[in-house]
């Protein structure tokens, strides 16, 4: 940090964005708490979610030129209940075509928000959006078609948790912004300015995009917080476009009640956890008897270019904790969370395998950019040999079935998600997953091997509106690794 302070003083900012010194800061500010627009009770109109162009300021002093979901950067934590109906009015002010997809939520093809279900700029898209699913943290973001990596990246992001009977009567820290909290991480590049960038080239779409600067809930980590004396809950997204991060506690290990689709049986503790871009997970950090903790992350989670340069990651404190002294929440470690019975494949009734691919023909990969996926001049991506087609149904899959999908890459490590259901994973990377990932998934980390997952769709996904499988590597996806079925 003196580094960084002594160069910024002598004027030589130049020499900071050309040494490649991030933005990272050494004294922590206080936690950016994400606005909560709370829809749980009587929703009376319609709920307005717009998308406009901002300036947000990360930290830097300087404002950068963001896209922001009613708000300069990101959008609200949106908190609605089981049984509920969300009629969203998505108003796309941001200049260009997007659309809003809800990552995780069990809802028909119709309203999931997929490349099909664009908004032009200045039209307004109304879903009526039906809450069936359990508790889980889930999210919404862009999936335009070959423009999702930038859009995201810039902002149009946003958490929304759903609640139900059962998660609103346990005993668990649920006090908004006191002991339970939301962490959207994410990884950024700033110019020696201070703006947020983001340059694409060949190369960046092999590996997705990857930002030296760890930013949490739009601003730039670490970040402190004080909290009352008891068990703290943090929400916790992956919102970056293409790093894994690796998740340990400074002090013991981390605790693991929730996957991206609710509550795991128990708690699980965990040395550390690897979180792909797009999966959530729920911690309990226990702040009963400890005066101080912290939240570390890992940018190089699962490898990346330092990490396999240093055969190390770059581990740095994200959130430090302290406590007030104050009383807070006073319940004990939970022992039991959620009924799961282990997945069972005797139920599947179809295998599908998909391969997800890096390189292509040069044939395929110009046929690739004409079906308005987005490379760089890397060519093309593509699985089982066929690079996103908007018009072509890849998969047609029968409501209600169980189906083993077996996944596989040609390189690289690879998440890959599912539209319209949770799933169980059976194996991933060829080997039993690890036990925090063994609940409700909508994410599987690909590598080697293959990653086994037990899929059902219960809603409609027509012909006109398909629901995805891809590669969440949003470089990746708007590149071609995607695919479209449906579900009738
Ligand atoms: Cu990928």
């Amino acid at each position: 940090m003196q580094r960084r302070t002594f160069l910024a003083a002598s004027g030589a900012s130049a020499l900071l964005a050309a040494s490649g010194i991030s933005w990272a800061q050494n004294t922590a500010r206080p936690l950016r708490v994400l606005p909560m627009t709370d829809l749980i009770g009587e929703i009376e109109g319609r709920i307005p979610l717009s998308l406009n162009q901002a300036n947000h300021d990360f930290g830097t002093g300087t404002a950068s030129a963001t896209f922001g979901i009613n708000h300069s950067y990101l959008g609200p934590v949106l908190r609605a209940k089981q049984g509920q109906t969300l009629p969203f009015d998505v108003a796309n002010k941001i200049g260009d075509t997007s659309t809003i997809h809800w990552h995780g939520l069990h809802i028909p093809g119709d309203v999931d928000g997929g490349p099909h279900q664009e908004i032009e700029d200045g039209a307004v898209w109304s879903p009526d959006v039906p809450v069936v699913q359990r508790a889980s943290m889930n999210w919404f973001h862009s999936h335009m078609h070959g423009k999702t990596a930038q859009q995201t990246y810039n902002g149009l992001a946003g958490v929304m948790l759903i609640e139900d009977d059962g998660s609103l009567d346990a005993d668990l820290p649920q006090t908004y912004g006191v002991d339970d909290f939301v962490l959207v991480l994410q990884d950024k590049t700033f110019d020696a300015d201070g703006r947020m960038s983001y340059v694409l080239s060949g190369e960046v779409f092999e590996d997705g995009y990857e930002g030296d600067t760890l930013v949490i809930n739009g601003a730039i980590a670490p970040a402190s917080q004080t909290v009352p004396s008891g068990l703290v809950r943090l929400r916790i997204l992956n919102a970056c476009n293409a790093r894994f991060l690796e998740l340990s506690m400074d002090t013991g290990p981390i605790t693991v009640i929730a996957s991206d689709g609710g509550f795991l049986p128990s708690p699980v503790e965990a040395k550390s956890i690897l979180m792909s871009p797009g999966e959530r997970y729920e911690v309990l950090v226990d702040m009963r008897t400890a005066e101080t903790n912290a939240l570390n992350v890992d940018l190089n989670g699962g490898g990346g270019f330092f990490g396999n340069l240093f055969g190390g990651g770059q581990t740095t404190t994200a959130l430090s904790f302290t406590t007030s002294g104050e009383a807070g929440f006073d319940g004990a470690m939970p022992t039991r969370l959620a009924n799961l019975a282990p997945p069972n494949p005797a139920e599947a009734t179809v295998t599908r395998s998909f391969e997800l691919q890096m390189d292509v023909s040069a044939d395929l990969a110009a046929l690739a950019l004409a079906w308005d996926n987005f490379c760089g001049d890397a060519g093309a991506m593509a699985i089982n040999g066929q690079p996103m087609k908007m018009d072509r149904i890849n998969e047609r899959v029968r409501k209600g079935d169980t189906e083993l999908w077996r996944v596989s890459v040609d390189d690289q490590l690879h998440p890959f998600h599912v539209h319209g259901c949770s799933f169980r994973i059976l194996s991933q990377n060829g080997a039993t997953p690890p036990a925090y990932a063994q609940g409700w998934k909508d994410m599987v980390h690909v590598e080697d091997g293959w990653s086994e997952i037990l899929v059902r769709f219960d809603y409609d996904a027509p012909e006109e509106t398909p629901y995805m499988y891809h590669c969440h590597i949003l470089e990746h996806e708007d590149c071609g690794m995607m695919g479209q079925f449906t579900v009738t």
